[in-house]
């Protein structure tokens, strides 16, 4: 029984259209972190931040997987109905739901999700396509106390136990589009030395492309179904 582990970041949904962070025209180029991903930022200017938001959310709608999502959803099926003997797992950075709308039901947003919102009144967290402003009222308790559900810079990312056991666990890990800069998603690597292979798939080398023992290159939609079929 093969266990595998595979983080996606931002790089797996650039050719369905959405922006990277890191890349010359990617979203850390237009804005600055300290502005729309950390709390006190949220605290200073909510409006900007829910805007930033919003205009992803409305980005999300108009995207579709790609091959390369499909090529990962393929695998987990050919899991779950006997056809491999394996487990696969996705630990996602990736806020959007392009891994579900592929059809993968094994997914860990680490990060949190954009289609849903977090209540700071009832710590509700209802799921959410329309835009979500400061006066919006909470659905359950009608407060207007709303963000967005995801982990800002300086939060705990979330479901870290279990990911730390399924590492622990694998046989192989596997790293997708993600540019090894933001912990602890790029520290993984270095948690399965030892004990596990591990693969690096992305258009360039990361920041912890040392720490793989494989690497194809090229774009996501081409080198994952080639991994994985
Ligand atoms: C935490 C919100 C404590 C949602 C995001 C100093 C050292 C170490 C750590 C720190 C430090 N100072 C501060 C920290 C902690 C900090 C951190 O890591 N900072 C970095 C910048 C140094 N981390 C945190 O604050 C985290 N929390 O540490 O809490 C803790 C930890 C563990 C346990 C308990 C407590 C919280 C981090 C989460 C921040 N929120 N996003 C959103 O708005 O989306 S991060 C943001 O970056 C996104 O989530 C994104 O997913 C993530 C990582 O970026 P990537 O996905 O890798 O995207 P990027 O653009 O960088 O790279 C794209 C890659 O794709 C590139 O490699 C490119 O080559 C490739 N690519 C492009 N096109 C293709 C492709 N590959 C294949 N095919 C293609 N077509």
């Amino acid at each position: 029984m093969e266990r595998i582990v595979v983080l996606t970041g931002a790089g797996i949904s650039r050719e369905s259209g959405l922006d990277t962070f890191r890349d010359a025209d990617g979203i850390w180029s237009r804005y600055d972190i300290a502005d729309v991903c950390t709390p006190d930022a949220f605290r200073r200017d909510p409006a900007l931040v829910d805007r930033f938001y919003n205009d992803r959310r409305a980005e999300l709608g108009r995207v579709r997987p790609n091959a390369a999502h499909l090529a990962l959803a393929r695998l987990e099926e050919a899991a779950r109905t006997g056809q491999w003997p394996g487990e696969l797992l996705i630990v996602t950075q990736n806020i959007d739901d392009l891994h579900e709308r592929a059809g993968s039901r094994n997914v860990w947003h680490m990060h949190g999700e954009l289609l849903r919102v977090r209540c700071t009144s009832c710590g509700g967290t209802p799921e959410w396509q329309a835009d979500c402003l400061p006066h919006t009222p909470c659905p359950l308790c009608g407060r207007p106390t709303l963000r967005p559900d995801v982990v800002w810079f300086g939060e705990i990312p979330l479901h870290m136990p279990r990911i730390e056991a399924a590492l622990e666990a694998c046989d192989l890990f596997v790293a997708i589009g993600t540019s090894g800069t933001v912990y602890p998603a790029a520290g993984f690597a270095a948690l399965v030395e030892g004990h596990a292979d591990t693969l690096e798939i992305n258009q360039k080398p990361s920041a912890v492309s040392t720490r793989f023992d494989r690497f194809m290159t090229g774009p996501a939609t081409r080198m994952v179904p080639r991994w994985v079929d």
